[in-house]
């Protein structure tokens, strides 16, 4: 038994949803399934591996979206709280702590990074300016105002930053702003803000991006972009605000994109608190700390959030790799949830297995920033072909006949020949492959690499015929339950309900969530072991489903 101190400790981060509005099929695409999928993982490989989030509950879109709901703002941050962790744990995200920035451990510890980031000298006052409305009688900051984005000239931004070419910038900077309230244009003010001394700590960051070999290369030169443009100091204070009060500065508040990252160790923090664990061995020391994100908060993650760790000067430790996702469009067309086109992720899993989901999302999914697309017809061909027949429907045909020849007993393995030795191989090698796959954050093609040996599988059965009565029947019997009890475990981290189903179907110990990675390549399941009856553990999806999936999703997909 390895002692605390010799174990991975592996930290797993998904960007903090904000408590309004649904969450929908691309977020669980770019960040919320691989991110469980990387755990999951880690969790059968003997690592201490967590997996934290939570809410984000803090600033303007908040506010807004409790004043429009009529719900007091603190019943509507905790409706989302609990809405986004039942939908996420519906489609199987297995948190390990999902909690809320709106939390004394989130507020201690944002109050300490200020403290700390103004006696280390990169935190300043500064007169800036910032838009008023004399109609509102309210300071306007983020979702407060919107207008056109002073670099890639997008329509309809709002003050912090633009969702379209990801940048961020001074409300001022905005070009015709508008109050997002009453449509007025604003007045320009000045007033005294707090700003973070971030054009010290550029050259430390960059220093971080160029040495950490891991990052996405495309990542991190689009970043460097932005390094040549030069790195501004960043105003992280705001007025009548929903959020953290300055502890030195009375009535000014922290922007929502300080404390929010925060939320990371606050949530590691109430986790340890539960568990007795230390969550400084996680944030600090050698563990590996692993963020997911989509590509709209590359800026926040790659720039703002290292150069606040470094500023503490508190020994935090530098994430070791930010995973980064395109978007997810819908039949073609951007999901919107202003034009009602998306798929919500309560709505996926009403109409569809919470593996199907996984199962497709992964495969279409390249670790890279590129946008691909949930097209339901693809969806149904793919799930159908790679997990309903591919490995569905070989696990029935062979514990069927294994129930058929051998009364459900394992046959025991006689006859032997250069396909034997071409399955037991490729079933040695699957989880080196896959397993170093999805350490590379490669999950569509590990998952592609499950497919391969499943397929491999239907070859070796379609060559050795077991329905016949050959001297081959035994042993490719045999070497066939080896193969689905080794897919049980390589799928766990990618559909973890049909590898469960498998496990059960062969009767193994326990669950498959306490098996180690390596087993799968080993093949274990002895001679005369019972197996249970066939069952269909992936059942196909129907044209009539999908159809009616459509109409009630009332989307002319
Ligand atoms: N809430 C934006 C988003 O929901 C923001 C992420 C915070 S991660 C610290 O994508
Ligand atoms: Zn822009």
């Amino acid at each position: 038994m390895k002692s605390d101190g010799e174990v991975k400790h592996i930290l797993v981060t998904a960007a903090l949803p904000y408590a309004n509005g649904e969450l929908h099929l691309g977020h669980l695409k770019s960040t919320y399934l691989p991110a469980d999928i990387y755990t999951r993982y880690h969790r059968l490989k003997g690592s201490k591996v967590i997996y934290v989030c939570g809410s984000d509950q803090h600033g303007t879109p908040i506010e807004i979206g409790a004043k429009k709901s009529g719900k007091p703002l603190l019943k509507y941050i905790e409706y989302w709280h609990r809405k986004h962790h039942e939908d996420l744990r519906r489609v199987g995200i297995s948190f390990d702590e999902f909690y809320k920035t709106h939390s004394k451990e989130n507020e201690e510890l944002t109050k300490l990074f200020l403290r700390k980031l103004l006696e280390n000298g990169y935190l300043y006052k500064s007169k800036v300016k910032v838009l008023y409305c004399p109609y509102d009688k309210m300071y306007l900051s983020d979702r407060y105002v919107r207008g056109t984005c002073p670099y890639c000239g997008a329509e309809d931004q709002y003050g912090d930053y633009c969702e379209v070419c990801g940048r961020t910038y001074e409300v001022w900077e905005l070009k015709n702003p508008r109050c997002a309230i009453c449509g007025r244009k604003p007045e320009v003010k000045e007033v005294v803000h707090y700003k973070f001394k971030l054009s010290k700590l550029a050259h430390k960051v960059e220093e971080w991006l160029k040495n950490n070999k891991r990052l996405q290369r495309e990542v991190v030169n689009y970043v460097l972009t932005w390094f040549k443009a030069g790195i501004r100091d960043w105003d992280i204070t705001r007025e009548n605000y929903w959020g953290i009060e300055i502890p030195f500065e009375k009535g000014k508040y922290v922007y929502v994109w300080f404390d929010a990252p925060i939320g990371y160790i606050a949530a590691t923090v109430k986790w340890a608190k539960e568990h007795g664990e230390d969550w400084e061995k996680f944030w600090k020391g050698n563990a590996e700390i692993v963020h997911f994100i989509g590509k709209d908060i590359i800026y926040h993650h790659f720039i703002f959030w290292p150069a606040m760790l470094i500023g503490t000067k508190l020994g935090f430790s530098l994430p070791s790799m930010i995973s980064v996702r395109g978007f997810l469009t819908l039949e073609g067309r951007k999901f919107s949830k202003s034009r009602g086109w998306y798929i919500t992720i309560g709505e996926g899993v009403k109409f569809f297995k919470p593996d199907y989901l996984r199962f497709y999302l992964t495969l279409i999914t390249p670790h890279s920033l590129e946008d691909t697309d949930f097209n339901l017809k693809d969806f149904k061909n793919l799930v159908n072909s790679g997990l309903c027949d591919t490995i569905g429907n070989l696990s029935y045909r062979v514990v069927s006949l294994v129930h058929k020849k051998f009364s459900g007993r394992v046959p025991e393995p006689s006859a032997k020949g250069d396909p034997e030795e071409n399955l037991v191989n490729a079933i040695k090698v699957a989880p080196i492959k896959v397993g170093n796959l999805i350490e590379s954050f490669d999950f569509k093609r590990a998952l592609e690499e499950i497919l391969s040996l499943a397929r491999i599988g239907n070859k070796y059965m379609n060559l050795r015929e077991p329905w016949k009565n050959s001297e081959y029947s035994p042993t490719s019997l045999y070497l066939l339950i080896q193969l689905l009890k080794s897919l049980s475990i390589l799928l766990y981290p990618f559909t973890p309900n049909i590898s469960e189903s498998l496990w059960t179907q062969l009767k193994l110990n326990g669950k498959v969530e306490e098996a180690k990675w390596e087993e799968a390549g080993n093949l274990t399941v002895e001679p005369g072991h019972e197996i249970s009856p066939p069952k269909i553990i992936a059942p196909r999806i129907s044209d009539k489903e999908l159809r009616k999936a459509v109409e009630l999703l009332g989307r002319n997909v």
